[in-house]
């Protein structure tokens, strides 16, 4: 017997509770239909499964595509946590150990700065496609349903009836899934948040008023992590594995990327580095990353549920979109399992976009002052040279106070 309850069709508030909508026509059910296997996805799935709830994974790519995309090189110790929390740790996080201490190069010079909390890290070098083939594979290994190639569309999110995801598969046949909730894990392009009314979301954002020039090149890093403050502009550079180093070059937001030819790619780097490359190869893919954060609020909708970067960008300078994206699959799949097996008490579901937001907000604040003190202690152009010079002193700080330090290295590692 299901109860009937109308949801309010606007208005930042879907409550839950003494609710179960009706069954809608459809040709299977399942209790939630994840939209994306990335990070988010994969890492609900596999929550949800081992916890012997229903879910299907519907992924518009295919899984090659999907396995390769390289992104953050890291799993900090938070994550880590979380995974053995779930016993999962031994199965999906391989790599070693990651020293915690971020390398600089100022004014020509290296000056590694140590963390004063390192002895409690516990972050792993676990390049995110490496996670994401880990997930994939414990999750199909472990009986769950996971559809690659599938074009969605979402229906029912809010009123009477079951949410209903429709989805055209690879071979072109449409079916429709009935679900109790929708995980939209797609990102930030993705079709889930597209389909929530615009009056029913406040989006905040900042633009930091330049971009990163991204570089996968192919060989291995002269170091396995190093930063360079330079009046042209910021320079990162990052091992991903032992075959693959990630470039980060700071630029204009209307610099064309065709005018990035490897040769200015390698010599720019030498310029903010103030030392050669040594390793230099093949550069497999470059891109052009405009600098912002953005956060949607509330991140539900009815029955619809926002994940990751479908809800919020931090700028890649704090390496924590990827671990936002974890914490918010944490979050939804406790809160799930909690609906399921406490006679459908929907508080942690209620609750869960000002839970996750609360973290947001607050990795948010560290992002933007990390993002803007790292680029204003360079590079003078964008906010003068008085704000160079406090930025300097603020980095300073983050070298001789313990406290500073400890505040820092307490987000930076995931320790907080
Ligand atoms: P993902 O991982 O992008 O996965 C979304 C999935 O949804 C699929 N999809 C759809 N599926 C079905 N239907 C649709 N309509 C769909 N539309 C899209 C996509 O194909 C994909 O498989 O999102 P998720 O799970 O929210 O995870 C977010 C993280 O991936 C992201 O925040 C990080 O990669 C950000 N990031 C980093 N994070 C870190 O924590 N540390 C880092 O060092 C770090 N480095 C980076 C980064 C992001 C970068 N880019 C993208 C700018 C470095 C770079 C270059």
């Amino acid at each position: 017997m299901h109860t009937v309850v109308v949801f309010p069709i606007s208005g930042n508030c879907h409550h839950l509770s003494g609710s179960v909508p009706i069954m809608s026509e459809a040709d299977e059910n399942t209790t939630v239909v994840i939209i994306g296997a990335g990070v988010s996805g994969l890492t609900l799935g596999n929550f949800l499964l081992r916890s012997g709830i229903d879910c299907i994974i519907l992924e518009r790519r295919d899984r090659e595509y999907v396995e390769q995309r390289q992104r953050a090189g890291v799993v900090d110790s938070r994550a880590v946590r979380m995974f053995r929390a779930w016993g999962m740790e031994e199965r999906v996080i391989g790599g070693d150990p990651v020293a915690p201490a971020l390398n600089f190069r100022i004014d020509g010079e290296t000056r590694p700065l140590a963390f004063v909390s390192a002895d409690q890290a516990d972050g792993r070098f676990c390049p995110q496609q490496v996670l994401v083939r880990n997930l994939i594979d414990v999750f199909v290994s472990d009986g769950g349903d996971l559809r690659f190639d599938a074009e969605v569309s979402l229906e029912n999110i809010v009123g009477d009836e079951h949410p209903l995801v429709r989805y055209r598969g690879g071979d072109g046949s449409i079916r429709a899934v009935s679900c109790e909730f929708i995980a939209g894990c797609d990102g930030d392009r993705g079709a889930s948040r597209a389909a929530i009314p615009s009056e029913s979301l406040t989006r905040y954002s900042h633009e930091y008023g330049y971009a990163w020039l991204t570089i996968l090149a192919e060989v291995p890093a002269d170091h396995q992590s190093m930063m360079a403050l330079h009046p042209r502009g910021f320079a990162g550079q990052f091992a991903r594995g032992p075959h693959a180093s990630r470039f980060y070059l700071q630029c204009p937001l209307d610099t064309a990327i065709s005018e990035w030819t490897d040769e200015r790619i390698w010599a720019e780097l030498e310029t903010r580095f103030g030392e050669p490359v040594k390793n230099r190869g093949r550069i497999a893919n470059t891109q052009l990353v405009p600098l912002r954060s953005v956060v949607y609020s509330p991140m539900n909708y009815g029955r619809l549920y926002l994940l990751g970067d479908a809800a919020h960008i931090v700028p890649p300078m704090s390496a924590k979109g990827m671990h936002l994206a974890l914490h918010d699959a944490e979050v939804f799949a406790s809160a799930v399992i909690h609906y399921q097996t406490n006679d459908h008490d929907s508080s942690l579901l209620d609750s869960y976009s000002s839970t996750c937001l609360r973290h947001i907000w607050n990795y948010q604040a560290f992002a933007a002052w990390w993002t803007e003190l790292v680029h204003n202690a360079g590079d003078p152009s964008y906010q003068g040279e008085f704000r160079r010079q406090t930025a300097r002193a603020d980095l300073e700080r983050l070298f001789e106070s313990g406290a500073a330090n400890r505040l820092f290295s307490e987000f930076i590692t995931g320790l907080n």
